[in-house]
């Protein structure tokens, strides 16, 4: 890209009253947790197509992961799901993640592939399969601080196929008993993140279905219980952004899963299917952190954004590059947005002129200004075309076929 169209993209900016050097200085705080299941052959319910070069361990996921972060710049921590990142000495993970420059980010635990939770995990009849259960939440909170890291990501499969197959209200009782169990576990400085989905694998009824019922377990727990939005995990249809600004008003909103999703799965690639979604969403986030609360200005700043993607046609590591470079894509384009400008539209009653105001932002190319940024922060001006070039990929070929799966 050469000089002359990221000067003429400044000077358009400039002209509409937006200062690419704050802009940078945005794009330059942006990071992306990626998930270390989302390295490995992984996702789907009917068939995971084995690549040749996956992980084999824990360490070689994190080694991939360090490879997405320095081609990209972006993606500084990597999310953990136990058991698959299952290791005898948590330390030696931690330091061999900081060896790289990256950080173990949020811990997952998995309370969903072993035989005893098929009618449920913590929601379950039997008090012997709940108390295996939390004690798995409460084990996962003794590696967070092995790691060192911050936040207790939980989803539960949990739900019912048929009506009459499960007391939903003894469930939600379980269920908060459970959560509370780990809420008391946390250090102070750690953060319980509360998922929400409403299908799969339960098809009757979820137990934790929707973001109201995950902001309700929150509220009720305390301020280190937040709601953790997976973009994947809604009707179609659903105003995403909106419950955005919701919970970040009710300063509830603790992270993203980004993702895509078509009709019911929600492991495409992130921007993919609806990046004007994604773009609306950081608007949201972007509007809030100009706010004169400094309570909301925190709640923004705290926002872990993470992706939850599992790719099984695509190779992992550029499936992942592409992921996090579209996410920083709409990010700039939000950050190109007049904020002053929709604000005097809506006085106004300008209905079209408010939308105008948001949807140009969207419209810009901001080709020349990630080019340029990356440029300045000695990154790849092209990440993905960097990785096709250079020898990684070939290079982990070696590690043959059969590497982790889920
Ligand atoms: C469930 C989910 C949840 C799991 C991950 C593998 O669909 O989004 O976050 O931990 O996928
Ligand atoms: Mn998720
Ligand atoms: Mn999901």
């Amino acid at each position: 890209m050469s000089d002359r169209a990221y000067s003429l993209f400044e000077e358009q900016q400039r002209a509409r009253g937006i200062d690419l050097s704050q802009v940078k200085e945005q794009l330059k705080a942006f990071q992306i947790e990626t998930p270390s299941w989302g390295y490995g052959d992984s996702g789907t319910r009917f068939k995971v197509f084995q690549k040749t070069g996956v992980p084999r361990t824990p360490y070689e996921k994190l080694d991939d992961a360090a490879e997405v972060h320095r081609l990209t710049g972006l993606c500084p921590s990597v999310a953990i799901h136990i058991p698959w990142d299952k290791v005898d000495d948590y330390g030696k993970l931690r330091s061999h993640a900081e060896s790289q420059g990256l950080k173990i980010g949020a811990v997952n635990p998995n309370l969903f592939q072993d035989d005893d939770y098929m009618l449920g995990s913590v929601t379950n009849t039997d008090p012997a399969i709940r108390r295996k259960a939390t004690d798995h939440l409460i084990e996962c909170v003794d590696i967070a601080k092995e790691t060192g890291s911050r936040d207790i990501s939980l989803w539960f499969a949990d739900g019912t196929n048929y009506p009459g197959q499960g007391d939903i209200r003894k469930r939600k009782a379980w269920l908060h008993e459970a959560l509370s169990e780990l809420y008391k576990a946390l250090t102070p400085d750690m953060r319980m993140l509360i998922e929400y989905k409403f299908f799969e694998p339960a098809f009757y009824h979820t137990d934790l279905a929707d973001w109201g019922m995950a902001y309700n377990y929150a509220r009720k727990l305390g301020p280190q219980a937040e709601v953790l939005v997976d973009t994947g995990h809604h009707a179609p249809g659903t105003n995403v952004e909106h419950i955005v600004a919701y919970l970040i008003d009710e300063g509830k909103l603790g992270g993203f899963h980004f993702n895509s999703r078509k009709y019911a799965d929600d492991d495409l690639i992130v921007g993919t299917t609806n990046p004007y979604e994604l773009f609306l969403i950081f608007y949201q986030i972007l509007s809030a952190a100009r706010d004169d609360d400094a309570a909301i200005r925190s709640t923004v700043s705290n926002i872990a954004y993470m992706i939850d993607q599992s790719h099984n046609i695509e190779q992992k590591i550029p499936a992942m590059i592409r992921s996090v470079l579209n996410a920083q894509t709409q990010f700039a384009k939000a950050l190109l947005i007049n904020h002053e400008e929709i604000a005097e539209a809506q006085e106004k009653h300008d209905v079209l002129g408010a939308e105008d105001a948001v949807r140009r932002a969207f419209e810009f190319d901001v080709t020349p200004l990630l080019h340029a940024f990356r440029e300045e922060q000695g990154l790849p001006v092209n990440p993905m075309k960097a990785y096709l070039s250079s020898s990684y990929g070939k290079d982990i070929l070696a590690r043959g076929k059969g590497g982790a799966s889920w």
